[in-house]
């Protein structure tokens, strides 16, 4: 079963965005499966984004996803982390469609408002930077039936 990590980043959760940005996600049918509100250290961040370091916008980067509280959630279900990229849109909101996330909230790329996994296994390593595997919680949930038909 594919799952990824979503981030709220800090402009987000400062532009009280957190609750609309859940919802997109929530609203298409995906399950949620972690949920956590947390101040990275300047560690951790370079860990999730040692694969920009020497980038130059990466000192940029690090400032800013550890300026303020972050909200991290993890979604499983088939296809969750393309279901996620389209519902974001374009990691530069200038070229974010409309409806989507970055499309309707965001204009620029270094305060682009969520991130999202972009492949599986980098959905695992992420996952595992922001959740204990017991604070991913398996459940069944009834609406699945209504939202995939197998
Ligand atoms: P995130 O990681 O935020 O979901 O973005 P993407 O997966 O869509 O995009 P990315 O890894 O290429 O970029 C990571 C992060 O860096 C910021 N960024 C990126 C930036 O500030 N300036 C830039 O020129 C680029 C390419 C935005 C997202």
């Amino acid at each position: 079963m594919e799952r990824t990590l979503i981030l709220v980043k800090p402009d987000g959760v400062q532009r009280s965005l957190v609750g609309t940005i859940i919802s997109k996600f929530e609203g298409r049918g995906l399950k949620l499966i972690g949920l956590k509100m947390q101040q990275l250290s300047k560690e951790t961040a370079e860990q999730h984004y040692g694969e920009h370091k020497g980038k130059p916008f990466y000192d940029g980067l690090v400032n800013f996803i550890t300026s303020g509280p972050l909200v991290a959630m993890a979604f499983e279900g088939d296809n969750c982390i393309e279901i996620c990229r389209s519902t974001m849109g374009a990691t530069n909101p200038v070229s974010a469609g409309p409806g989507t996330i970055r499309g309707d909230f965001a204009v620029d790329i270094g305060r682009n408002v969520v991130h999202g996994s972009d492949g599986p296994e980098t959905a695992e390593r992420e996952l595992n930077i922001f959740f204990k595997p017991e604070e991913l919680v398996n459940y069944e949930k009834n609406a699945d039936t209504w939202v995939r038909e197998s």
